[in-house]
């Protein structure tokens, strides 16, 4: 079936594939020093943001995400008290990061204030926690940051940032896992967005390389579902400094004080389940 003007869709070039969302209205659409970033209203899928093209959330399906990309890695690490997002500028990271009464600091630190700034506006629920009192927003280089922070200083570094292509790009070698490794703490991890299982296998690949190259021993990569992205299947890839990541809190994850709408101790387990053309891929 052909679609009509008003769908938004993301062509996945590579793959012969696309998504598409059923606009009701657009809302806005700015440039920015670093990206254009518009904002839509979908029929099913609630409030839209696209950067560059590119679904970055929906009001529907963020929550999976968000929760994974939060809660598998504070849920690992012993006792996680200061985190370090790197991009995360819709907030919504950031919000799940500070449910958890261990965390005594968060530094959010993207490159685009306007990614920010929107969110307020048009996602103002992944935004309940920016007033927190441990929480800092700096709109900065965070592969700069990273390389400047101070070493043994952080427990999670959390890397919520868009596609290896344009400014994310730096996000995904060797040189930036070297200076997140040196500052984190002993026990500490770094939890990064790892695309698709299905189309980005490679690159999954290549992370976790990079990864081992700049010292990490420990890897995990997580999958879970989120429609909105290339293929409907997505996976964070966690690296540990000293510490395994097979294992995680499961008590303190079922017991958890806050509510969560995907994440639970159960699912923790299963995600780390990889199938076996994945464990075959990544070795
Ligand atoms: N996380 C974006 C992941 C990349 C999506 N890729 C795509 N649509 N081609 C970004 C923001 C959520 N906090």
């Amino acid at each position: 079936m052909a679609l009509g003007d008003n769908w938004y869709t993301e062509i996945y070039p590579q793959d012969g594939a696309a998504f598409s969302l059923k606009l009701t209205d657009k809302i806005h659409e700015e440039q920015t020093p670093f990206q254009t970033i518009a904002i839509f209203e979908t029929e099913g899928f609630g409030t839209l943001m696209t950067i560059d093209g590119l679904v970055m959330l929906t009001d529907r399906d963020n929550f999976i995400y968000h929760e994974m990309m939060a809660h598998t890695g504070l849920f690992t690490h012993a006792n996680p008290q200061d985190v370090v997002i790197i991009g995360g500028g819709d907030c919504g990271t950031l919000r799940e990061v500070l449910k958890h009464a261990s965390v005594r600091h968060a530094c959010q630190v993207d490159i685009d204030e306007r990614v920010t700034r929107l969110a307020e506006q048009y996602f103002p629920e992944l935004c309940d926690s920016n007033d927190d009192k441990r929480a800092t927003l700096m709109f900065d280089d965070g592969i700069r940051y990273m390389a400047d922070a101070k070493p043994g200083s952080v427990d999670i570094v959390i890397v919520d940032s868009t596609d290896p292509v344009g400014p994310a790009e730096g996000l995904f070698t060797e040189k930036f896992y070297r200076n997140c490794h040196r500052a984190l703490r002993d026990g500490g991890i770094i939890v990064q967005q790892s695309e698709s299982p299905l189309f980005h296998l490679k690159l999954i690949r290549a992370m976790r390389d990079a990864m081992q190259a700049a010292g990490f021993v420990d890897l995990a990569t997580v999958n879970f579902p989120q429609c909105s992205y290339p293929s409907g299947w997505w996976s964070a890839t966690m690296a540990g400094k000293n510490i395994k990541l097979n294992n995680f809190r499961n008590d303190a994850a079922r017991k958890r004080p806050f509510a969560t709408r995907y994440y639970s101790d159960g699912v923790h387990g299963a995600a780390l389940n990889l199938p076996p053309f994945m464990i075959t891929a990544l070795g």
